[in-house]
This record gives C-alpha cells, structure tokens and sequence, in this order.
C-alpha cells in the first residue's frame, strides 16, 4: 500500500518537497481553481433559475483536476470522467464554448447532441465526454497505444471516478496499458461518493492504489485537496509515461461538497457530518493560507480575483444567453455525407411542425427532395 502523499498541510504549512514553480505560476493555479469554483456556482444558479437543464460540479475538487492537469504539456491529451471541464478551460477551452455547450446554442461546437456539461474541445487534445461510466478508460488506452505507434511525444491523462473502477472499461483499460506499455497515467478522482454509492461500498480492496497491483503497474495516492501534491506527483507520473517507462495510477482523495449533479440530492443518503468535515479541507482555502504566508498573495486579493472572474464569466453568460439557438438542420447533418432521402422526408414534415410552433429559425429551411 502507498503512502498519501501531502505537501501542504491543511493549515497551509509546506510538509514537504514543494515542486519549483514562480509565483506566478502558483497565482495562476490558484485563479484556475477560483474560476473552477466561480463558474460552478454560477452555472448551479443558471439551472436552478431555469435557464439551463443540468450541471454536475467540481465544489471540493478543484485541487485535484486543476493540480494534477497543470502537470500536462499542450501536446497532451486529457480524457475526462465527468468533471474536469474547469481543467479543459485552464488548457484552452475557450469559456464561450464552455458556457455555448450549458446553452446547447448555436456556438456549441457539439451541436446539441451531448447533454449540458459534456465538453470538447479539438485544439486542445480533449475528447467529448461520455456519460456512460469508464468508456473513456479504453478510448484513452487505444489512444495512447496509437500516439506509442506513432512515435509521438504525447501522454494520455485518463480522469475517472471511484465509481468508474467498478466498470469493465476500468479492467480492459488498465489491463492493456500495462500489457502494451502505452503512454498513459490513470487519474481516479476518488470523490468519496458515486452518486449514492460510498467510496467504501464499492469495493473490497484495501485501497483503491491497491488495484493496480493486479495490472502490474506502480500507484500513488495523493491527498486531493493539496494542490501542490496532485501537481508534483502528477508530474511524476507524466514523466514515467513519457520516458516510455509505462503507466500508472494516481489516486486523488478528495471529497464532492455537492450533489451528483443538480439532479440529485444527497442530503437522502449521506450524513452532513461528513459534509462539514471535508468543508473544513476545502483546498482552495488551503492554497489560500499557503501563497498569504508565502507572500504570493496580498490581503483580500482573493476578493479581487474572484470579482474579476464573476465579471469574466457574468459576460460571456450575457454573450451565449443571447446566442440563436442550434440550427434544426444539424439534426440530419454529419452522418452521411450527404443526407439521404429517407431522412429528408423526416425532416421536411419535422419542419412543417416546428414551423406551426413557431420554432423553426430562419436557414432552418426545408431540405428540397
Ligand atoms: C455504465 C453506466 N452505469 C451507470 C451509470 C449511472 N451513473 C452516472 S454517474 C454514476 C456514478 C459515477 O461515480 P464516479 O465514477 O465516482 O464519478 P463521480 O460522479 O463521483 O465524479 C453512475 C452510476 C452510467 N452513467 N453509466
Ligand atoms: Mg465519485
């Protein structure tokens, strides 16, 4: 069994050998983990208001995506569980399309046909979620096979729940990174909870590192909510499967303050003393106390950061509320090269109803058979 690595204590006390980043760079962290938290809490009130259908957020987890993201390099790819759309935006996902995919929009570059909060973004390295739990784990493996074949510097960081370590994409993935040696590192962002299901409930292991001992491949769990330990041990493991060296396993403990999603309610299965504990841990108060001993940060500079990023986010908010909706055309489009007649006809009598609902949009047209 790994020791949990730690590097900050939850008082902000360095407790061990901090990776050598500028003050700049740990400032910039600390932004991405505010702007994680920003944005969240504002797409929670856009759908509570009605203005959005779902959100699943990352409250609680903000050290471990963006720690352990910040440890990739542009060429990397990054395949996400269902959270690490804040660790996309800190790698270039753009926040209009970030906020066009909440809107499902006509800027949504998966033209409506994800649920909100499933995110992509091609310059990036950053594949489109998939909602079925583990399925990215193989993608992410074949993947990281091809870029081996290729002869590409690229690592793949493969993000999945506890509860994804029960699926059979989670066996098949890892059985086969370690067979085949590809340029892969398993990040299990053990939340403490999937959905109703208790980290404890759902499984026998000892630890969840314990399960790559099975795949003969090394783990290390980190404590999730030290944004310096997710980053330095990420690192680490980056630059084993860079140097050819293999994959391995990096789980990050931490803790989802909220519901699955906004869908859910957890105060049915879960004890708000538990709750009030990990609050106690919040990572971003942590780093906080951290960069202020350090002088990184200045009194109430928090403050500025957060109105700063409120204003950057309440903007592009105003921008993508008022963007047109999806074109109804993209319905058809993109399968075929060319749409085929069967499905022309389908759409030509959808429109006709769109048209007396008033829903159709002007270019939404009627296909010519
Ligand atoms: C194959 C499959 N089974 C069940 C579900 C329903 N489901 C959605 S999220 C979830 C729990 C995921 O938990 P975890 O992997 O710990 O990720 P977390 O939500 O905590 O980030 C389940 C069971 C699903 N989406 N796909
Ligand atoms: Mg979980």
């Amino acid at each position: 069994m790994s020791q949990r690595i730690q590097l900050i204590s939850p008082a902000g006390k360095p407790v061990g050998d901090l990776p050598k980043l500028s003050d700049g760079r740990l400032k910039d962290l600390f932004t991405h983990m505010l702007r994680v938290r920003v944005t969240d809490g504002r797409m929670l009130t856009l759908q509570r208001a009605g203005r959005i259908g779902f959100v699943g957020t990352s409250t609680g987890m903000e050290a471990a995506q963006i720690g352990s993201a910040a440890a990739l390099e542009p060429q990397d790819w990054l395949w996400s569980g269902l959270r690490e759309g804040g660790a996309a935006v800190m790698r270039g996902l753009p926040l209009a399309e970030y906020v066009a995919q909440m809107y499902c929009n006509a800027n949504d570059t998966a033209k409506g046909r994800q649920m909100c909060n499933h995110f992509q973004h091609k310059g990036t390295h950053y594949p489109s979620w998939s909602s079925v739990i583990g399925t990215q784990i193989p993608h992410g493996v074949g993947a990281a096979l091809a870029s081996k074949q290729r002869g590409e510097d690229a690592v793949h960081a493969i993000y999945f729940g506890d509860g994804a370590t029960s699926s059979n994409g989670f066996h098949s993935g890892m059985n086969l990174a370690a067979v085949w040696k590809v340029p892969a590192v398993f990040v299990c962002v053990n939340n403490g909870w999937a959905i109703s299901v208790s980290a404890k409930q759902q499984t026998a292991a000892h630890s969840y590192a314990d399960k790559a001992t099975a795949y003969g491949m090394p783990a290390a769990t980190v404590d999730g909510n030290d944004v310096l330990a997710c980053y330095a041990t990420m690192r680490a493991a980056v630059a084993r499967a860079r140097s050819g060296d293999g994959p391995s396993l990096v789980v990050l403990e931490t803790y989802r303050m909220m519901g699955h999603s906004s869908s859910d309610d957890p105060t049915k299965y879960r004890d708000e003393h538990e709750v009030a504990e990990w609050r106690g841990k919040d990572p971003i108060e942590r780093f906080e106390h951290f960069l202020s001993q350090k002088g990184v940060l200045a009194k109430g500079e928090r403050s500025t950061i957060e109105a700063a990023l409120t204003a950057e986010v309440d903007q592009v908010i105003r921008e993508q509320e008022a963007a047109a909706p999806m074109a109804l055309k993209t319905l058809v489009e993109d399968v075929y090269a060319e749409v085929p007649d069967h499905l022309k006809r389908q759409y030509n009598h959808f429109i006709e109803v769109a048209e007396r609902h008033g829903d159709a949009q002007p270019g939404d047209g009627a296909f010519p058979l």
